[in-house]
């Protein structure tokens, strides 16, 4: 799949997955609550990580039930809480995200963290409910939602953002801040592929293929990240540019310098089509998303 190519297919899978997203996001409860979580769902973004899901599904199977898009959902909202909760003034403190004001600007402090917090919850929910939809049996539900959850928890993206944190002005290795960016961002774009085809039924060598796939196009789009922080445009990204500098974050553009950085997300895009062929997963999806992670410009 090439680049026109790969960008008809991330617009015409977002379709559906933005329906799934507004399905789900019907929260009951108190109106601000509701109104923080559709303002933060709706403010586009790429769909990574849902797409992934979706991919990781259709790499064993032909037809894409509806309740896949509502998991691909449940991925991205863990993702979408993460991105306001990242913003706030008590961490990176960016006012905006996805090209307008964060969702703190918008709605306030108390009321983002508390939109955030009810997406948590929301996030297992809706999960819980589309294995259910989907026929799974009790032990595929757990081989299917446990690494999510282990993915977005103190093992990954939480303590990945502590440990991101606590660096903030500290000179650090590549190996260092690969740790970092790991768990980051790494273990929920690593966990995506292997949700959908988990769900799908695929075997454990599949899905540990998928695990270091996942885990290497993580990393490259990490690094891609840092490279865009410095030689991208706030409009086209549609989040503040310079933020490693300004927060005194060590990057792998700044360590590495950008064109050695280039190189290595390549050589992370290799290992993650090298995981696919090793466990024998035939996805021009998949492999055209790893591609993406490196050679995206926004
Ligand atoms: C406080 C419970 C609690 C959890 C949050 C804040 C936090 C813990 C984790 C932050 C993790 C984080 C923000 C990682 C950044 C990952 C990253 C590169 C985000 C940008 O992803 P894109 O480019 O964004 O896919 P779009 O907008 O396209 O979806």
């Amino acid at each position: 799949m090439t680049g026109p190519v790969l960008a008809t297919f991330l617009e015409r899978e977002r379709v559906p997955v933005d329906a799934a997203l507004e399905r789900v996001t019907r929260v009951e409860g108190a109106h601000q609550v509701a109104e923080g979580v559709r303002y933060a769902v709706r403010g586009g973004g790429k769909r990574l990580r849902p797409v992934l899901v979706v991919a990781g599904y259709r790499a064993f199977t032909t037809t894409v039930p509806e309740p896949v898009y509502d998991l691909a959902a449940a991925l991205e909202l863990i993702h979408t809480y993460s991105l306001v909760h990242d913003d706030l003034p008590s961490m990176d403190d960016d006012p905006v995200r996805r090209g307008r004001p964060a969702t703190h600007v918008r709605y306030g402090v108390a009321a983002a963290t508390v939109a955030a917090a009810a997406m948590i919850p929301l996030s297992l929910q809706v999960a819980a409910v589309a294995c259910r939809r989907l026929g799974l049996p009790p032990a595929r539900r757990s081989q299917v939602l446990l690494p999510v959850f282990a993915a977005a928890g103190a093992g990954g993206m939480v303590g990945g953002q502590v440990m991101d944190l606590g660096a903030e002005g500290r000179e650090l290795s590549v190996p260092e801040l690969e740790d970092i960016h790991r768990r980051k961002t790494g273990a929920l774009l690593g966990v995506a592929a292997r949700l959908g085809a988990a769900a799908a039924g695929a075997g454990a060598q599949a899905l540990d293929a998928l695990q270091r796939y996942g885990a290497a196009l993580g990393l490259a789009f990490q690094i891609t990240d840092d490279i865009l922080d410095v030689v991208g445009t706030t409009a086209r990204l549609g989040k503040t540019v310079g933020r490693d500098d300004v927060l005194a974050k060590a990057s792998f553009a700044g360590i590495e310098g950008v064109e050695r950085a280039r190189a290595h997300a390549r050589r992370e895009v290799e290992a993650a089509v090298a995981a696919l062929r090793a466990g024998a997963i035939r996805s021009s999806e998949l492999e055209a998303l790893a591609h993406y992670a490196a050679e995206r410009d926004r």
